[in-house]
């Protein structure tokens, strides 16, 4: 019976699509086992697991209410916009609900009753998850598509933007860029961001309503018109630098610039006809699991793998606690069909005993000591099992050994400590007068200035004289009349000529015994 079950099992692979199951059990010539291939989930309506947001406020029509005009039927201002009364707003969670048959429910924006100020705005679709386009993004537009637009993605839950694609009715005067077609894009550059004039120009707003992010038409470019050569399209995915990334958004962003003009100059007599509406934005994707899983769910409100292959996170993408004797690595489309799955191996098993604690994917026998040793230990590590950390770095004591940043830079200052080794707290050692854990502090009675020197003056024992004053403990800065280090000389008595009568009618009596001495030492008076 199991071995019936084992052998059913077996055969699934071949039976499902491509990449869909993680691992089977299967029966060799040492007994049973499991085996384990690359895996994904499935593609689904993204737009069911997304949150929107609008920008700026007050974009959104219906408050105060609102009368709009059609460009088809541009003088007869019937239509109402109330954002009080269900039956007559247009919020954003309309562009995300499904579509009863021949009834469009859209997001409807102000109208542009200030122009010539551009009529602007932003919608921005969060999946706090990284998810893989499989198919078009497609957004429907009531009324007529707008004449500029462009859409941008980010890659790490909206801290960074970039342009994804420019849409225009002349791009060349919108964006400055020429207009291309996705359909002309070669294998070189089928990532490229470009700007098409194929969705912006006016054809009337009931004829053609979409505009599209042709995902299929850069797939196609991999694996033909019809997609039948998926094989050669996830071989360029695993080979060609930045492709997939190119297909992997956290977010995404219409920026809405200019609205539909009904093929015409903005007539500024009727400025009822000129806004925005979407009735639907459909994303087709699959959530990004690294090929370590192939199921993802809707939990605690996001997206998360179901992580096989011990791997864990939210996108499978780090090993599971005891199982880093290697690091982490995301599977692989290749070799076809079944790809590898690249799993995470608990510690110790990998190597026979050298353990390299995630740190080193290669252990190398060392002849003449008889060794096994981790080779190349990463993460600011070394050592035969790379459990220590490189010179210059210290153990972080709260993490696990196979933490990735198990080492913190020691950081000593480059002036105030004697070399940027630390001890196992952190601590540098300091050059004389330096102090703090990592020399950039002086000890009392030091001044910093490119290192740490002793004090020339202070406010204590170091008094400037005579009425000088202490400039940052570095030299006194002396009334006319004095010099020396603490201004305790009086330049009368050191050379007759500086003598006017008043300062040295000043001098207190230290600095003329003072005066008196050096003139002594100097020969000039005999006592
Ligand atoms: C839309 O987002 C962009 C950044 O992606 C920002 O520069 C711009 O000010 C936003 N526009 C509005 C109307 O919020
Ligand atoms: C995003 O997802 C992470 C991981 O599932 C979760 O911890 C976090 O609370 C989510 N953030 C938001 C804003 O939903
Ligand atoms: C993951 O670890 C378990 C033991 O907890 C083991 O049985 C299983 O084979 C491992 N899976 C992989 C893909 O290495
Ligand atoms: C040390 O590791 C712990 C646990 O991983 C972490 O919370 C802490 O921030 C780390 N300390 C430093 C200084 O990096
Ligand atoms: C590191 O040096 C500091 C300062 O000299 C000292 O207080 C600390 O105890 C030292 N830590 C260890 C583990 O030696
Ligand atoms: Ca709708």
């Amino acid at each position: 019976m199991l071995y019936l079950l084992a052998l059913l099992l077996h055969r699934l692979p071949l039976a499902m699509g491509q990449y869909d199951i993680c691992k089977s059990w299967v029966t060799t010539d040492d007994g049973p086992s499991w085996e384990f291939y690359a895996c994904q989930p499935k593609a689904m309506r993204m737009k069911d697991y997304v949150t929107v947001r609008v920008d700026p406020a007050g974009i959104t029509c219906g408050d105060p209410p609102e009368r709009f005009c059609t460009h088809e039927n541009p003088y007869l201002c019937s239509d109402e916009c109330d954002a009080s009364n269900p039956d007559l707003a247009h919020p954003p969670k309309l562009m995300f609900d499904s579509e009863d048959e021949g009834l469009a429910t859209y997001w409807q924006s102000v109208t542009w009753r200030r122009y010539p100020e551009p009529l602007l705005a932003n919608i921005t679709l969060s999946w706090n998850k990284s998810i893989e386009l499989t198919d078009d993004i497609v957004i429907t537009f009531e009324y007529g598509r707008p004449t500029i637009m462009m859409l941008e993605k980010s890659l790490d839950n909206g801290r960074t933007w970039h342009p994804y694609q420019y849409y225009a009715d002349d791009c060349m005067e919108a964006f400055s860029m020429p207009a291309r077609r996705v359909r002309d894009l070669s294998t070189t550059s089928a990532n490229r961001v470009l700007c098409t004039e194929e969705y912006s120009r006016w054809v009337g707003s009931k004829k053609e309503k979409t505009v599209r992010f042709e995902v299929r038409d850069r797939f196609a470019i991999f694996a033909g018109p019809d997609l039948k050569n998926m094989d050669n399209l996830y071989t360029r995915l695993e080979s060609a630098k930045g492709l997939k990334d190119f297909f992997t958004v956290t977010d995404l962003r219409m920026r809405l610039l200019r609205p539909a003009l009904g093929g015409t100059y903005v007539q500024r007599e009727n400025l009822y006809k000129y806004f925005y509406a979407v009735s639907n934005i459909e994303v087709t994707g699959r959530c990004k699991c690294n090929l370590h899983a192939n199921l993802c769910t809707f939990k605690e409100g996001s997206l998360q793998c179901e992580c096989e292959h011990n791997t864990t996170g939210q996108d499978c993408g780090k090993c599971k606690k005891n199982f880093r004797s290697r690091s982490w690595r995301a599977g692989s489309y290749l070799p076809l069909p079944n790809g590898s799955p690249n799993a995470c191996a608990a510690a110790g098993s990998a190597f026979g005993n050298c353990e390299c604690y995630g740190h080193s994917n290669r252990c190398s026998y060392i002849d003449f000591l008889n060794v096994v040793t981790c080779v190349s230990c990463k993460h600011n590590t070394r050592g035969q099992h790379c459990q220590h950390c490189r010179l210059g770095f210290y153990r972080n004591s709260s993490a696990e050994l196979d933490d990735e940043n198990v080492c913190i830079e020691c950081n000593c200052n480059q002036i105030g400590s004697l070399h940027d080794r630390c001890n196992e707290t952190g601590y540098c050692e300091c050059k004389e007068g330096a102090t703090g854990p990592k020399c950039d502090d002086c000890l009392p009675n030091y001044y910093w200035r490119q290192g740490c020197f002793p004090n020339v003056c202070d406010e204590e024992l170091l008094l400037c004289q005579n009425g000088g004053t202490c400039y940052q403990n570095q030299r006194c800065v002396c009334p006319v009349g004095f010099k020396g280090v603490l201004c305790q000389q009086s330049r009368c008595e050191v050379d007759k000529k500086d003598c006017d009568g008043a300062p040295s009618a000043r001098a207190s009596l230290g600095t003329v015994l003072l005066g008196v001495l050096v003139l002594q030492l100097c020969g000039f008076v005999d006592l």
